[in-house]
C-alpha cells in the first residue's frame, strides 16, 4: 500500500446500469483525469478517452479534506463496464506518458488511506466496513455506533483513567529524590484498580458480539398446496401480508418479512418466508410459472436455518433433503386432526400460534441479535483488547494485594501491567497498531472503498 501511488477502483457494482463510478485517489488523481484546474465541488466535463470523449460528472475533493486525505476524483460515466473499460485504459496511458504510478486498488484501500492520513480514526474505519455489510437495522445501529465513537468514548475514558494511573506508579521510580512527587499509595492504587476493573466489566456486560448481530436467521413455512402456509405466515407477523384462499397454488413468488421473535435474552429477529405449496398442481398454470413457483420454493427450503412443515389434516408430510432443520406443525388444528402429528396450530381460533413463535425462537437457540439500547456490538479483535487491557489491569491489581500492608509492591512491575494495558487500548482506536492489526481490518472491506 504505497501511499505515494495514485489508486483507482470501479466502485459501482459490476454490470450494465445507468451511470458507472471510477474513484481515484492519490498525487496524481487530477492530473491523470487531466481535470488540475477544476476547484473542488461537482462538476459536467468530457473526458477524453480511445477514439473520442465521454460526458462524465467529476466529483473533485483537494486533500486533505477529502475522505481519503489525498486528492480524490470521482467519475461518474454512462453506461457499465466497457466505457469504464476504455477510460481505465486511457488513465493508464496517461499515467506511462506521464511516468506516474498509477494501479488498482487493494480491498479497503481508500479507508485505509484515510486512516493513515489521520482522517479516521480505526473503529471508524471498522464501522464503516461494517455499515457496508449490514443487511438488518440492528447491524447499521452496530456499525453506527462503531464509527460515531461509542466505543471509541469508552475506550478513550479508559486510557485517561490507565494514563494518569500510571504516571502516579511511575513518579514512584523515576522521581523518588524530588520531594514534591509523591507516589500514590498501596491502598489508593488498589482502590482506583479495582474501580476501573469493576466499570470496565459493567461495560463488557452491556455488549454483544457482531457476529451475533449480522446473523439474522432464516424461517421458512413449506408444506403442500393449500397446507394453510399464508394463514399461518400472516398469523405470525400480525398482518395480512399475503394472500390466502381456498385455492391450491394461491401463492407464486417467495415472500419475506422480518419478524421479531421473543426469548429471555432479548429479541431474536428472523426473515420468515411464505413460498409456494410443494407440486401444486391449479389447472390453467403455465408450466413455465409452476416450474419457477417450485424453484423458488426449493431454493428458499434450502437456504433455511429452519424450515416449519406445515401439513394439514389428511395431507402428506412433505419431503425434505436430509440435513435440514424441521419443525413439524399440524395446521388448522380447529378442525379433526386426523393423523398428522407435530405442533398443533389453528388461525380460526389461535390456538398454538404464540407458542409456535416461541418454539421457534427455541430451535434457533433463543439468543438475541437485535443491540438493545445503551448496547455496543463488538468485534472479535476489540473483544480480544479488552480482555487483554482487563487482565492487565487485574495483574496489576494482583501485585499491589500480594504485597500487603505496609509493603511497597514493586512498582515497576505495576508499571509495566499498566503499560501492557494502554497497549492494548491503544491498538484498539488504532494508536499502536502492529501491521497485521491493519491488515485483518482492512481485508474486510470491498475494492473501492
Ligand atoms: N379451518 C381452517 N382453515 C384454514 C386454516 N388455515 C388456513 N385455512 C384455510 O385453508 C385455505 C388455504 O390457506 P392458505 O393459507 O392460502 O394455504 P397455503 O398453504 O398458503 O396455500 P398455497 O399458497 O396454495 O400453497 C384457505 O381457505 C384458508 O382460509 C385454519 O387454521 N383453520
Ligand atoms: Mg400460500
Amino acid at each position: 500500500m504505497n501511499p505515494a501511488d495514485t489508486i483507482m477502483a470501479v466502485s459501482s457494482p459490476p454490470g450494465q446500469g445507468q451511470r458507472a463510478l471510477l474513484r481515484l485517489s492519490g498525487p496524481s488523481a487530477r492530473a491523470l483525469a487531466r481535470l488540475e484546474s477544476c476547484q473542488p465541488g461537482c462538476h459536467r466535463v468530457r473526458l477524453a478517452v480511445q477514439g473520442g470523449t465521454l460526458p462524465a460528472i467529476a466529483v473533485i475533493a483537494h486533500g486533505p479534506a477529502s475522505y481519503t486525505g489525498d486528492d480524490v476524483v470521482e467519475l461518474l460515466v454512462p453506461g457499465g463496464d466497457a466505457g469504464l473499460a476504455h477510460l481505465q485504459e486511457t488513465l493508464i496511458q496517461e499515467a506511462e506518458a506521464r511516468a506516474v504510478a498509477l494501479r488498482q486498488a487493494e480491498p479497503g484501500e481508500f479507508t485505509a488511506r484515510a486512516y493513515l492520513n489521520g482522517r479516521i480514526d480505526l473503529l471508524e474505519a471498522e464501522g464503516i466496513a461494517e455499515a457496508i455489510r449490514a443487511e438488518s437495522d440492528s447491524h447499521l445501529r452496530a456499525a453506527r455506533l462503531m464509527s460515531d465513537g461509542g466505543l471509541g468514548s469508552v475506550a478513550l475514558e479508559l486510557v485517561d483513567s490507565l494514563t494518569h494511573l500510571t504516571a502516579m506508579v511511575e513518579a514512584g521510580i523515576d522521581f523518588t529524590d524530588q520531594e514534591d512527587v509523591v507516589a500514590i499509595a498501596n491502598d489508593a492504587l488498589e482502590a482506583r484498580l479495582a474501580d476501573l476493573v469493576a466499570g470496565l466489566d459493567r461495560r463488557l456486560e452491556g455488549t454483544t458480539s457482531i457476529e451475533r448481530i449480522e446473523s439474522v436467521p432464516r424461517v421458512v413455512l413449506a408444506g403442500p398446496a393449500n397446507a394453510g402456509k399464508s394463514s399461518l405466515f400472516n398469523a405470525l407477523l400480525g398482518s395480512e401480508r399475503t394472500v390466502v384462499t381456498a385455492v391450491e397454488g394461491t401463492t407464486r413468488d417467495v415472500v419475506t418479512e422480518s419478524l421479531l421473535l421473543e426469548t429471555p435474552d432479548g429479541d431474536l429477529e428472523i426473515l420468515l418466508s411464505d413460498v409456494a405449496g410443494f407440486e401444486a398442481v391449479n389447472e390453467g398454470t403455465d408450466p413455465r410459472i409452476a416450474r419457477a413457483m417450485q424453484a423458488g420454493a426449493r431454493e428458499a427450503v434450502e437456504r433455511a436455518d429452519l424450515v416449519v412443515r406445515c401439513t394439514a389434516p389428511g395431507q402428506e408430510l412433505a419431503s425434505l433433503a436430509e440435513g435440514i432443520p424441521v419443525l413439524d406443525v399440524a395446521t388448522k388444528g380447529d378442525l379433526s386432526p386426523v393423523g398428522v402429528s407435530g405442533h398443533v396450530v389453528s388461525v380460526v381460533d389461535g390456538t398454538g400460534v404464540r407458542e409456535l413463535a416461541d418454539l421457534i425462537a427455541d430451535r434457533l437457540g433463543a439468543r438475541s441479535n437485535v443491540l438493545g439500547s445503551g448496547m455496543l456490538a463488538l468485534t472479535h479483535r476489540h473483544r480480544t483488547v479488552l480482555d487483554r487491557s482487563m487482565d492487565a489491569m487485574v495483574r496489576a491489581r494482583m501485585l499491589v494485594l500480594e504485597a500487603g500492608e505496609g509493603v511497597m509492591p514493586p512498582a515497576e512491575l505495576i508499571a509495566a501491567c499498566l503499560r501492557d494495558g494502554l497497549d492494548a487500548l491503544g491498538e484498539l482506536v488504532g494508536r499502536v497498531t502492529p501491521d497485521q492489526v491493519l491488515e485483518h481490518v482492512f481485508a474486510r472491506f470491498c475494492i473501492g472503498k
